[in-house]
């Protein structure tokens, strides 16, 4: 009986969250909130310089993200082999260097690989490279007939032909608008892809991709303050960077995270975790990535723990429509990312990421930059549509809605160039 309340108690608890959830799209219906100052521990001491934020701020917001928001991952697990499955010197007409190399990992007597797809400008001796991941496989990024298709679990897209959460050949290039690899080759970058769903599958399921390898014992899915799912693809985008450092044909020291949407939040997280990364762009991240979640406006913290329980800690839900409660926001996600180069993009039309509330983190995470004598976002006003502010941190709101476009690959580019000094 005490079952039967609880299970029904919990069904009315899911459809009330559901049915009643209207975002609100209106600016003057933001609650009041205070923009916690990053430049304040959580006793309330003022940092004034950036040895202070390195010895106290940052860690002390990096634990709370990683406890609170995203979960901690359970252990260490290097690199068991590198497999070059394919290489060849013609890609692109033969302005690329194609290597599709696969890493393994054992643990546990489990096993986990994801193959990393990179194209390499071959005028260039050690590039740098963008490294992000693609939501259908490699293979739908480009129409080069010799990508690899994943037989990783995809989630069904009729549009492209994918049904039974299997890839075929009919998804081959359908991605190719949200990848500008010619522009990026031509300004002498490289890319190197992975698909996500390699790394863990995008379902609420712990049962297979990355989470189970780090399983002790029965355990069937991670601790309230362990790793979602935006920490696991996290995590993989650190392993490519281990390979990076063993791999004469890049500049590891030029790498370049980007994603888009879910995955852009997930770039801002790899981004703080690893220090390893030259730079980060999240582009339409949101909710979770660099929009300011005590906005509440468009997608809320319920809201995306109740569509994707999978992505973040469970101890995240203590937030769930309880925003105020919340001792960070996610302009100190950014913060994280200080001193190296980060890039926050909007569309005007993608309402549901809140584009002022993303561009007002880059404002608010810019003091922290300051500390270490870098350029930031310098005003409160948002910039006009098209008109990126380009400094280390850069913010653009594109027209247009929610997707990857040559527009953005443009900027991205350029900002990447100066910022990371390629080609001086
Ligand atoms: C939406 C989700 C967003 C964003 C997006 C995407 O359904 O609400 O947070 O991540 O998916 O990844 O395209």
């Amino acid at each position: 009986m005490k079952k039967l309340v609880g299970l029904l108690s919990l069904l009315l608890l899911a459809h009330f969250s559901f049915a009643q959830f209207e975002p609100n799209y209106d600016e003057s219906k933001i609650p009041e909130f205070k923009v916690p100052d990053p430049l304040k521990t959580f006793t309330g001491k003022k940092i004034r310089n950036s040895k202070r934020w390195i010895k106290k701020g940052r860690p002390e917001l990096m634990q709370f993200f990683t406890k609170n928001v995203y979960g901690e991952v359970p252990g260490k697990l290097k690199i068991t082999s590198v497999n070059v499955l394919e290489e060849s010197d013609g890609a692109y007409n033969g302005k690329a260097h194609r290597k599709q190399v696969e890493l393994s990992f054992q643990k546990n007597g489990k096993k986990l690989d994801f193959t990393i797809l990179m194209y390499l400008p071959k005028d260039v001796e050690k590039p740098s490279v963008f490294l992000g991941y693609n939501f259908y496989g490699n293979h739908t990024i480009t129409e080069d007939v010799n990508v690899i298709i994943s037989d990783a679990w995809a989630r069904n897209n009729p549009s492209f032909g994918i049904i039974n959460n299997q890839l075929t050949e009919q998804s081959r290039g359908v991605r190719t608008n949200r990848w500008a690899i010619e522009k990026m080759l031509d300004a002498g970058f490289g890319l190197a892809a992975i698909y996500y769903g390699e790394v863990d599958p995008d379902k609420d399921d712990f049962t297979d991709g990355v989470h189970p390898v780090f399983y002790v014992d029965d355990q069937q899915q991670p601790a309230e303050d362990e790793w979602g799912s935006i920490a696991a693809w996290s995590w993989g985008l650190s392993r490519a960077m281990d390979y990076f450092e063993q791999d004469a044909d890049v500049d590891e020291s030029k790498v370049i995270v980007f994603g888009h949407s879910r995955l852009g939040k997930t770039s801002l997280w790899a981004g703080a975790t690893d220090q390893r990364f030259a730079a980060v762009i999240s582009n339409n991240s949101g909710c979770g990535g660099a929009a300011l979640s005590k906005r509440k406006i468009g997608e809320t913290v319920g809201r995306i723990n109740n569509s994707f329980p999978h992505w973040f800690a469970d101890n995240f839900n203590e937030y769930n429509n309880n925003e105020e409660a919340l001792p960070v926001d996610q302009h100190e996600l950014l913060a994280l990312i200080a001193p190296r180069p980060v890039y926050v993009a909007s569309a005007e039309e993608d309402q549901w990421a809140d584009p002022r509330g993303e561009f007002l983190s880059a404002y608010y995470a810019t003091p922290v930059y300051e500390l270490f004598g870098k350029n930031g976002i310098p005003s409160k006003e948002m910039p006009e549509l098209n008109q990126p502010v380009q400094n280390t941190v850069a913010y653009h709101i594109r027209s247009g809605g929610h997707d990857v476009t040559d527009y953005d690959w443009e900027q991205y580019i350029k900002w990447a160039k100066e910022q990371l000094e390629i080609g001086h």
